[in-house]
């Protein structure tokens, strides 16, 4: 069965799901919130990643309505935590660059956050660079109505994209998360510390808070503190968690 007979129907048949990888706090030690990353099981091609099948379900014409799931998907779980007595933690949620440049979008989150009672303050959106450059003069207006909402916005995967940084100080961002590509030279290499330091100082100095992904070792995680980074994200502190899971941890980690 190709990937593409089988995406048709994968909202109809259930089978997507979402994990969550705690952000964590680098001050108190204190779960920050957690990143809703999409799960695809399908009973003919068993676990299908995010990334063989969403750039397909992009092309499909698909993915606007994959993205509406995952965000109710989300808000939902947030409602649950709530239940639960864990009490509020903001949930990202990545948007894919086709989604984003759809009007379409702004309506799907505000009916998103009505329908399921969701705080907005506490649904973040993860865009990439690639995205906002596709059209910076639409990406403005579009993240501008998104701020509206109550919603934060944060730039995914930042340093991997375009160099130009003149953009950065145009757009109306909450949060920067660095690339995991920063890490490997985070430790051993002095001019790898440096660059790392200065992507730092660059978010905090445009008012942003600053979250590393792929932290995987403790020496990682040391060195962003003493670099002042805000929050981190990584296998040394989670991978991601199905939701059951999920809850467990932070129940564990109040
Ligand atoms: O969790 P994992 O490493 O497998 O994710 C791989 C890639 O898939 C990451 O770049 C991530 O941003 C992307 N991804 C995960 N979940 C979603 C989603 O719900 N929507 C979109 N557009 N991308 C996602
Ligand atoms: O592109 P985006 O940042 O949304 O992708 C997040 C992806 O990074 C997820 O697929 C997640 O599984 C993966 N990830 C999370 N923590 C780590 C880590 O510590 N190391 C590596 N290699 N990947 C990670
Ligand atoms: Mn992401
Ligand atoms: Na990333």
């Amino acid at each position: 069965l190709r990937i593409e007979t089988a995406l048709r129907s994968v909202l109809s048949r259930r089978e997507l799901r979402l994990h969550y990888q705690p952000i964590m706090d680098l001050q108190t030690e204190r779960v920050m919130g957690v990143e809703a990353l999409l799960r695809w099981n399908s009973p003919e091609l068993g676990e299908v990643p995010p990334t063989r099948f969403i750039p397909i379900a992009e092309e499909m014409g698909i993915i606007e309505d994959i993205t509406c799931w995952v965000l109710r998907e989300a808000c939902s779980m947030n409602q649950r935590m709530l239940q639960q007595g864990i009490g509020n933690l903001p949930v990202s949620v990545n948007l894919s660059d086709i989604h984003f440049r759809s009007r379409a979008l702004v309506d799907a989150v505000a009916q998103t956050l009505k329908e399921t009672g969701m705080e907005p303050q506490y649904l973040d959106l993860e865009v990439t660079e690639s995205l906002l450059m596709s059209n910076l003069d639409s990406a403005i207006d579009l993240l501008g109505e998104l701020s509206d909402l109550g919603v934060t916005v944060s730039l995914d995967d930042f340093g991997t994209g375009y160099s130009s940084l003149t953009y950065l100080q145009r757009l109306p961002l909450d949060r920067l998360k660095v690339d995991r590509s920063f890490m490997q030279n985070l430790v051993a290499d002095q001019r790898g510390q440096a660059v790392t330091r200065a992507v730092i100082a660059l978010g905090h100095s445009l008012g942003l808070m600053v979250v590393a992904e792929g932290v995987e070792e403790k020496t990682q995680h040391d060195w962003l503190r003493k670099l002042n980074c805000d929050g981190v994200q990584g296998f040394l502190m989670a991978r991601p968690l199905q939701e059951d899971r999920l809850l467990e941890f932070l129940k564990a980690h109040p």
